[in-house]
């Protein structure tokens, strides 16, 4: 077995040691942190989630695995992101309320870390009005929304109302992002941007900086 199924099998049995060491041994062997991470830890997890899906795992087993996947990632970031960018723009990211998860937040927190950005990350299952509060504190060029369930994408809108109705939407540019996000579905709710994946979310903020 290779090194990355060996990755992808740790990740769906939530082993972080295992991970760990794997990732380790795999960068010494020149792999590159961007396959271990598409081809190793995401792809175990995408894994895990038929699974999930089909009743086969429950949440503690996919628990694990997120939190091995979140471990394998920090490993990775000095990888990932390109090092001694500036600061050039400040983003606050967080997953909307009632939404636990994390995974694809954190892999945009990262990208836009490696694009410049200072990111302040609220964390998961953010009520409205602490999104208020950290515009209102921390006066980002950008807030990104994130959302993995169709039972709490539509809280993006609030948040942007929200937003709106505390004076400040004219100050900052506001995107959308998960699984179940369209781009049709942000402009519907008022959105300013979308992106479908990390790396294109931190392009889509970097546009949005003064120039
Ligand atoms: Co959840 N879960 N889950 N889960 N979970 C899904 C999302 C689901 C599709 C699984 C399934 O049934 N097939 C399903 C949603 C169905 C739906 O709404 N239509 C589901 C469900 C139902 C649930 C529960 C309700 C299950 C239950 O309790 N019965 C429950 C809800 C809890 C809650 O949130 N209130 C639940 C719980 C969990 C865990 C806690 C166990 C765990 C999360 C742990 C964690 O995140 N720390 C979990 C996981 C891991 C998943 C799956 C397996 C993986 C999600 C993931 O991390 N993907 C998922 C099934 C699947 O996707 N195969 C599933 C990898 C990640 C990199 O992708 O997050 O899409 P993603 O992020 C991408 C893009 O979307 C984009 O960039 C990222 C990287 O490229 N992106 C943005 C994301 N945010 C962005 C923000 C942006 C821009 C781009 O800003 C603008």
């Amino acid at each position: 077995m290779s090194i990355i199924d060996e990755v992808s099998e740790a990740v769906q049995k939530g082993q972080v040691q295992a991970v760990l060491e794997l990732l380790s041994q795999g960068l010494d062997e020149g792999i590159a942190a961007q396959q271990l991470l598409d081809d190793g830890l995401l792809h175990g997890l995408s894994l895990l989630g038929v699974r999930f899906k089909n009743n086969e795992v429950f949440v503690p087993q996919v628990l694990l695995a997120a939190r091995a996947l979140n471990k394998g990632t920090e490993l990775l970031k000095p990888q990932l992101i390109e090092a001694g960018v500036s600061a050039r723009g400040r983003a606050v990211i967080g997953t909307v309320k009632g939404d636990l998860h994390d995974i694809g937040k954190n892999l945009v927190k990262l990208m836009l870390e490696g694009a410049g950005f200072e990111v302040i990350d609220l964390g998961v299952d953010v009520p409205d009005d602490k999104f208020v509060a950290a515009v209102s504190e921390h006066q980002p060029d950008v807030l990104l929304l994130s959302a993995l369930l169709t039972t709490t994408m539509q809280q993006q809108g609030s948040v942007i109302k929200a937003v709106a109705d505390a004076g400040l939407r004219e100050q900052v540019k506001i995107m959308v992002g998960g699984a179940p996000i369209t781009p049709g579905f942000g402009a519907e709710i008022g959105a300013d941007g979308y992106a479908p994946d990390a790396a294109s979310a931190a392009e889509v903020a970097t546009t949005y900086l003064a120039a």
